[in-house]
């Protein structure tokens, strides 16, 4: 595989973008009633566009265009030049349906294939797969792509721990991928069978499908003894492999900005923010056939920045603090649960292994009660018994520490209970939701 283009020089790939976005709108004229309509009714045409810049101009498509035109309303081909069909996880309400056509699917797999470059892995090495396979994005998606990049794929989906860490153990992959709460359930299956890091063959993790912090990266790495690095994308766009870290960088991802064309917007007055500054991130599928979007409202919230230090000419973005929809308004203050999440790793003990339980009163959210997990070794070196009355002060104080610690830091009361350490329930495979409801 080549990956020049993630090294062109910003002029060549703006001009890229440009005649892109061009031919897309020609493209969407011709193709689209959706999107015919509304530019008819922005009284806009493909003579607007002239570069990317000239984006601003285009209507916004939000999730509930693709509901409202359930289920192939907003497809440019007809279904038998289709290869492939997805859906959204659902989490939100009906999942949004969405097709590729075969030149699609070569785009998914190549920007899968990059993301897997990035992340450490090389042709030849193979690939455990965990994300789940079906109508999710994550099996197939991460599939195809390890194959163009040329790695071997053990497509075993998610669920059933004890038969994957088996399977790590016999065949010695060099690549996990699954989501990160998933990879700390077989990082303990390992913990629990005695195995240390050292005697693990795998060496990289491409982890993501949900907001995760620095401190699951921590865990991760220190107890499978992996780079792990965040892949990030949505099935309206591709699926995953719109954005990726670089295994020796971190921090950060780069969007593949020469097929998705990102803006952060106000998430108030839905005028484009500057780089640097936090809103809804919104983009552009520049090349896909089967359902072309423009600028598509992820709802998740990020920044874009360049990093002077890195190694490709292309975008970055902060990791995603979560989606708008994920926001507590807790006695008038916006957290997600990503930033209690950061809050509670600056206390040494924790095992990021939690849950969130709003609590309400007329109406309004007045805290959050959180269930967290303390580390056995922390126990341990404090000699205590978990039964003991020792411990039930310990623990008490332990909880009230991560209270003030997010007090100070993210500005709200919480009520934290500790659990030993695998006590509460883990991710199964697939995606984890941390926000229980509300008492
Ligand atoms: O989750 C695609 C995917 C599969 C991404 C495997 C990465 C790995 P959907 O089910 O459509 O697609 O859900 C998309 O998940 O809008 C974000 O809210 C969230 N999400 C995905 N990746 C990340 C990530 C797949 N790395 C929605 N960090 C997105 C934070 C993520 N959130």
């Amino acid at each position: 595989m080549d990956f020049a283009v993630e090294y062109l020089k910003l002029d060549q790939l703006r001009a890229l973008q440009s005649e892109r976005l061009k031919d897309l709108v020609v493209y969407l004229e011709e193709k689209s009633d959706f999107y015919k309509e509304k530019f008819d009714e922005a009284g806009i045409s493909n003579q607007d566009i002239r570069t990317i810049e000239d984006i601003s101009k285009l209507p916004i498509t939000y999730k509930q265009d693709l509901r409202d035109n359930y289920p192939f309303g907003l497809f440019t081909v007809p279904k038998n030049e289709l290869q492939r069909i997805h859906c959204s996880s659902g989490i939100t309400g009906k999942p949004t349906v969405v097709g590729y056509t075969e030149e699609d699917v070569d785009l998914f797999s190549e920007v899968v294939a990059r993301s897997l470059n990035a992340a450490g892995a090389k042709p030849g090495m193979q690939l455990h797969n965990a994300y789940g396979y079906g109508i999710f994005t994550g099996g197939l998606g991460l599939h195809y792509g390890a194959e163009k990049l040329g790695m071997s794929v053990l497509p075993i989906s998610g669920g059933m721990t004890s038969r994957q860490v088996d399977l790590i153990i016999d065949f010695q992959p060099e690549v996990l991928c699954c989501s990160p709460s998933y990879a700390l359930t077989i990082a303990d299956e390992f913990a629990k069978r005695g195995i240390s890091a050292d005697e693990i063959s795998l060496k990289y993790a491409v982890l993501g499908s949900e907001p995760w912090t620095e401190i699951i990266r921590h865990h991760i790495e220190e107890r499978l003894g992996v780079h792990a690095t965040n892949i990030y994308g949505l099935s309206e766009i591709i699926g995953p492999g719109v954005s990726m870290e670089d295994f020796e960088e971190k921090g950060g991802s780069y969007i593949w900005e020469d097929h998705f064309y990102p803006e952060i917007l106000d998430p108030v007055t839905k005028e484009p923010l500057p780089y640097g500054e936090e809103g809804v991130l919104v983009i552009t599928t520049l090349t896909k056939k089967a359902m072309p979007l423009l600028r598509y409202w992820t709802n998740d919230i990020t920044s874009l920045y360049y990093d002077e230090n890195a190694k490709r000419t292309m975008v970055k973005m902060k990791p995603i603090l979560g989606r708008a929809d994920d926001m507590l308004i807790v006695r008038g203050v916006n957290v997600y649960p990503s930033q209690i999440e950061e809050a509670f790793s600056h206390v040494k003990g924790v095992v990021p292994n939690y849950y969130l339980t709003p609590i309400e009163k007329e109406q309004m959210c007045i805290g959050l009660d959180i269930d967290l997990e303390i580390d056995d070794e922390l126990v341990a070196e404090e000699n205590l018994n978990i039964n003991s009355d020792e411990y039930l002060i310990f623990a008490g104080n332990f909880g009230e520490s991560i209270e003030n610690e997010i007090k100070k830091r993210v500005g709200i009361t919480t009520k934290v209970k500790i659990h030993a350490q695998d006590s509460l329930p883990k991710c199964e495979g697939g995606k984890i939701n941390r926000i229980l409801k509300t008492k």
